[in-house]
């Protein structure tokens, strides 16, 4: 297993739309155990393999408080169940430190595969819809900056470039 580099925004890569997987083998297999080990080592709930730099239709997330409910996601796809806006804080490992309300439809059904390649569905609300759904766009190539003002997101912009520019001059 390895801990992989996650790309911050407003890395170009992000903007990658993802190829769905054609066969769920070992390698697919190892590349979701680095996906988890990535998510886990930077705290988060979600992660797309877009953030890797793996541009291929795959999601890990973990909405438990112990980290002990590993869900993985292939080729996932949503159907709004109920359009009914729904806020919520979102954040993201590829826009570390900022937090902004996004409105996202309330309830969706969520058909993927599993690690085994096995086709399953399931009805999601409250935070897994949310998570589902960001992590989607991801796969999409989108952000959830891009649902805010575009005040807002050239702020975050500017601060994390000139982030980036400190990191650099350091190494
Ligand atoms: C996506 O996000 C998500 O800024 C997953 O400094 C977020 O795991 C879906 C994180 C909220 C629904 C609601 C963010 C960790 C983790 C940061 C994450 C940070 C450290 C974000
Ligand atoms: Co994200």
């Amino acid at each position: 297993m390895a801990i992989r580099t996650i790309l911050e925004f407003p890395d170009p890569r992000l903007r990658t739309v993802a190829e769905p997987v054609a066969t769920v083998d070992d390698d697919v297999r190892t590349l979701i155990d680095d996906m988890f080990e990535t998510m886990y080592d930077a705290s988060g709930i979600g992660l797309a393999a877009t953030q890797i730099n793996v541009h291929q239709r795959i999601v890990t997330m973990d909405l438990s408080e112990e980290n002990n409910q590993p869900m993985v996601f292939i080729n996932p796809d949503v159907e709004v169940l109920d359009e009914q806006p729904h806020s919520y804080q979102e954040g993201c490992l590829s826009v570390p430190g900022f937090y902004e309300e996004v409105t996202r439809p309330q309830q969706v059904r969520i058909r993927a595969l599993n690690r085994d390649g096995e086709a399953f569905e399931l009805v999601a609300d409250e935070l897994l819809a949310v998570c589902i759904q960001h992590e989607i766009d991801h796969l999409d190539g989108k952000l959830f900056v891009d649902h805010i003002s575009p005040l807002k997101r050239n702020r975050i912009r500017s601060k994390l470039e000139k982030k980036h520019k400190q990191e650099a001059a350091h190494r």
